[in-house]
């Protein structure tokens, strides 16, 4: 069964490298052909880790290629996962299986409800990795990949491929209460970290409004029914902030590149799912609309 990698960035190859590197068939999509050419001009995916370089000459193709799709890799910003998924959706086998590797909530939710034909497992990763050239990424940090699916809690049969590719994963029998918890980690720290311009650590000077945030968030978590992602969240969120204080955050990160965010699947999805549910957290929606006037003077997108 070939594994297809949809986003060739860096936790798509970080993804596909250990897998071909393991001996399974893997092939990527690329999304056009100056991509593809780009690709075929490196000859493969680059990994660096603690020094050492691994090179795959892994296959590539256009998302019109024919080959039916039976697994698939979905490893794109939340932002672009839909379209993505569209632009292979004629390649679904009946029952394909669909690993989304993307933070926040959101996206999802729904490519499972456009495609219900498919098995939709949602991946929340603790894994760090990153770009430094084209089809060429370091592995910066290792971690957990927590598997699931909120469908159905039977674990799939491919799981010990994902060992034998020495790709760190649990099976979780409740996804979303990893994702809603990851979110609201997210939401305490990633906004603050821009808008003070500051690594995860320099959020210890501005402890009440973190505190603040996360008794929002835990309202927002226990109406959302996730009372067990609310547990200890303050503490969690301090603990995290304390291991990962030299670390700028992921959003801190895009924004310094200059790059779209993922605010609308994080910040943005919390406001929204309060709003429907009719819940009214002044903390999260002043800091919300703090980060969208940032994002816009900074002439980003702010969805
Ligand atoms: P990335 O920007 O490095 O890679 C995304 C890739 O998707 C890019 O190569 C882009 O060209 C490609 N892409 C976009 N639209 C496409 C399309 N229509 N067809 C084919 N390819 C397309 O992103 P990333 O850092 O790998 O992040 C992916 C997801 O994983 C995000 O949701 C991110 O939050 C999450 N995540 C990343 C890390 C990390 O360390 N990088 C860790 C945990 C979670
Ligand atoms: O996941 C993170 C990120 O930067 O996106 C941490 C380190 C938890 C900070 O929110």
């Amino acid at each position: 069964m070939t594994w297809h990698v949809l986003g060739a960035g860096s936790l798509g190859s970080l993804w596909a490298i250990r897998l071909a590197r393991a001996g399974d068939a893997v092939c990527l999509i690329l999304r056009n052909s100056t991509r593809l050419s780009a690709y075929q001009a490196a000859g493969g995916l680059r990994l660096r880790e603690d020094g050492q370089l691994i090179f795959q000459p892994i296959p590539a193709e256009l998302p019109d290629a024919t080959t039916p799709i039976r697994r698939l890799l979905v490893a794109c910003k939340a932002y672009d996962v839909e379209a993505a998924v569209a632009s292979v959706a004629s390649r679904l086998a009946p029952h394909c299986d669909i690993l989304l590797l993307q933070n926040g909530l959101g996206s999802q939710q729904a490519v499972a409800e456009r495609w219900p034909q498919t098995r939709c497992i949602f991946v929340s990763s603790t894994e760090g990795a990153y770009r430094q050239g084209d089809f060429d990424v370091v592995f910066a940090g290792q971690g957990q990949n927590w598997l699931g699916d909120p469908r159905d809690t039977t674990p799939p049969t491919w799981l010990g491929a994902l060992a034998a590719a020495g790709i760190a994963h649990q099976w979780s029998e409740d996804i979303l209460a990893r994702l809603w918890r990851k979110l609201a980690l997210n939401c305490a720290i990633n906004p603050l970290t821009v808008l003070y311009d500051c690594r995860n650590g320099g959020l210890l000077a501005h402890r009440t409004e973190v505190l603040a945030l996360c008794d929002e968030l835990g309202v927002l978590l226990r109406v959302n029914g996730q009372p067990d992602a609310a547990v200890d969240l303050a503490q969690d969120v301090l603990r995290v902030i304390e291991a990962t204080a030299t670390n700028y955050s992921s959003m801190y990160q895009d924004v310094a590149a200059g790059r779209r965010t993922e605010v609308s699947y994080l910040l943005g999805y919390a406001c929204a799912s309060a709003a429907r549910l009719g819940v009214v957290l002044p903390a999260l929606t002043a800091l919300r609309q703090r980060l969208a006037d940032h994002l816009s003077h900074r002439g980003l997108p702010t969805d």
